[in-house]
């Protein structure tokens, strides 16, 4: 397999134009594929994506060189036709390549979100309303069996809407609706087989995101025209004052990279987030509800609204949502990296320019860090205590527990990485962590949810769209008084 010379990968055979797409063919989603693959090939394997050498990696230490220990070396970005429409030729953050004009930007977007995440309110009083307005229209669903993902949808693209440009919906506007439409139309034609390899449907792509910008458009301009400087009102305000103190340098963002984020901010944001929350209440539908509902009981009673403070309150929930975000990572192979320059991995010489998949399924799946890796099971120590492989189990160095330690408080093992590592970390973390944690807390406080009356539970196998998604299901929910 090529390399620069020194030690060779082991990799796919490979054919001229396609290089290993034929040895690809399969109907496994590629995080399972590559999965499979791994035991065959090994923790680091190449293959060929057409012309494109690409490596595949599956095991946490060299996950970790790619990401941390040299992350920056690894930060680039393949450039792709789909992603290029999607961001007019990389002025985002996620599908950018490496350059100084992206790390100032990143900063500045980092800053503007922690003006309104971690560092104030504004977030958390936005996420608040959002989730008593979800509530409510739950609660007038007096039991119904309902598809929920309309639902979540419209209430995290709403948190998103007021986050970004201060505007606020009621369920059916239709500026909001416009907003869900043009998103849904995005994420169908580039599912995330078509950010690793990417197809040429690009016809219906291009008018979504032209009714995309032009909405965009419309409220850059309405926040530039009252814009009041230092006194940034949301997250376009923000990002507008950041890009007109640049120094007039050809680093400097400009106002379409000021557009494309607003545009990157949903589309990261709605999908990840309402996915998170599907597959919560997926799992929670196949495994007693019970512990939850009593930790929120003893700590924060029914009826107090519930706030960041309580994070620490609730360890248990925080578990369940670490176990969710391990079992079904929203982003199973992340974004593909690209070596900026030549480089090694585990000893192995890496040409510049060489794709790497970041296999983080097989991580979160790694029997040698998880044990039984696919039960959900956000408190390993109970369960562990009943087994009779116990004494066994425990005597592996490298055995981790979940997300609670013995004493009950929040642990967090190091072949955990839902939201990456290093220098492309997800630049949204603390915000979805906000956002997964105030929507799960309030929506558990006020409903028991359950498989309506002939239905079946819900598949948890899922489906690699954009995100890997459960499939439709429908549940009843039942508000606990
Ligand atoms: C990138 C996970 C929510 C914005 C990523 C990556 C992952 C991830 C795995 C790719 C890292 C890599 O390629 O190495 C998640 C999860 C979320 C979530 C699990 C929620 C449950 C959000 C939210 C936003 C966001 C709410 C913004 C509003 C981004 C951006 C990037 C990114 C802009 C690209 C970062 C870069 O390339 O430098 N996210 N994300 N994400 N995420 Fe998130
Ligand atoms: C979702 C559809 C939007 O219209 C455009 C968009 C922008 C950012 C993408 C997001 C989509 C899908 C999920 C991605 C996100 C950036 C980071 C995130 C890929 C395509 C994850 C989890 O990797």
């Amino acid at each position: 397999c090529r390399s620069g010379g020194g030690l060779t990968f082991p990799c796919l055979p490979r054919v001229p134009v396609f290089g290993s797409l034929l040895h690809l063919r399969s109907s496994l989603p590629p995080h399972l594929l590559f999965t499979q693959l791994s035991r065959r090939y090994g923790p680091v394997f190449g293959l060929y994506a057409g012309p494109h050498f690409t490596l595949v990696v599956s095991e946490i230490s060299l996950v970790r060189e790619v990401l941390l220990q040299r992350g920056r070396e690894f930060a680039g970005r393949p450039k792709m036709v789909t992603t290029d429409v999607l961001t007019q030729g990389g002025k985002d953050i996620a599908f950018a390549d490496y350059s100084p004009l992206w790390k100032n930007h990143r900063r500045l977007v980092h800053n503007s979100f922690t003006l309104f995440g971690e560092g104030s309110s504004k977030l958390q009083t936005i996420v608040q309303e959002d989730a008593d307005s979800l509530c409510e229209e739950l609660q007038s669903c007096r039991g119904q069996s309902s598809d929920l993902s309309p639902i979540l949808m419209r209430a995290v693209t709403n948190v998103i809407c007021r986050l970004v440009f201060s505007s606020s919906y009621q369920p059916n506007d239709p500026e909001l609706l416009t907003v869900i439409d043009y998103n849904d139309g995005i994420v169908q034609t580039i599912a995330r087989g078509g950010l690793i390899f990417p197809n040429k449907d690009l016809k219906k792509l291009k008018q979504c995101v032209s009714v995309r910008d032009r909405l965009l458009h419309r409220k850059l301009l309405e926040h530039k025209m009252t814009l009041t400087p230092g006194e940034p009102r949301d997250l376009l305000d923000a990002l507008l004052i950041g890009q007109m103190k640049g120094s007039g340098g050809e680093d400097d963002i400009t106002e379409d990279h000021v557009l494309m984020t607003a545009a990157e901010a949903f589309g990261a944001g709605v999908e990840t987030t309402s996915t998170t929350l599907l597959w919560t209440i997926a799992f929670l539908l196949h495994h007693p509800q019970e512990r939850v509902h009593s930790e929120l009981d003893e700590r924060v009673g029914r009826d107090r609204p519930l706030s960041l403070s309580d994070r620490s309150r609730l360890p248990f929930l925080d578990a369940v949502l670490c176990e969710v975000m391990r079992i079904r990572p929203v982003s199973p192979v992340l974004i593909p990296h690209v070596a900026m320059q030549d480089t090694s991995l585990g000893g192995h010489s890496v040409p510049k320019g060489t794709r790497v998949l970041v296999n983080m399924w097989a991580i979160h799946h790694d029997p040698k860090y998880w044990d039984e890796p696919d039960q959900f099971r956000p408190d390993v120590c109970e369960t562990l205590f009943s087994c009779s492989l116990f004494i066994k189990r425990a005597s592996l160095v490298n055995f981790t527990e979940r997300f609670l330690d013995s004493s009950g408080k929040r642990a967090t093992p190091g072949s955990f990485l839902p939201f990456g590592a290093g220098p492309r970390i997800c630049v949204g973390e603390s915000l979805a962590r906000i956002e997964l944690f105030l929507f799960a807390s309030r929506l558990l406080q006020r409903f028991h949810f359950s498989v309506p009356p002939g239905a079946s539970l819900p598949d948890l196998k899922g489906r690699l769209g954009v995100v890997l998604q459960p499939l439709r299901y429908s549940v009843r929910v039942t508000p606990r008084h």
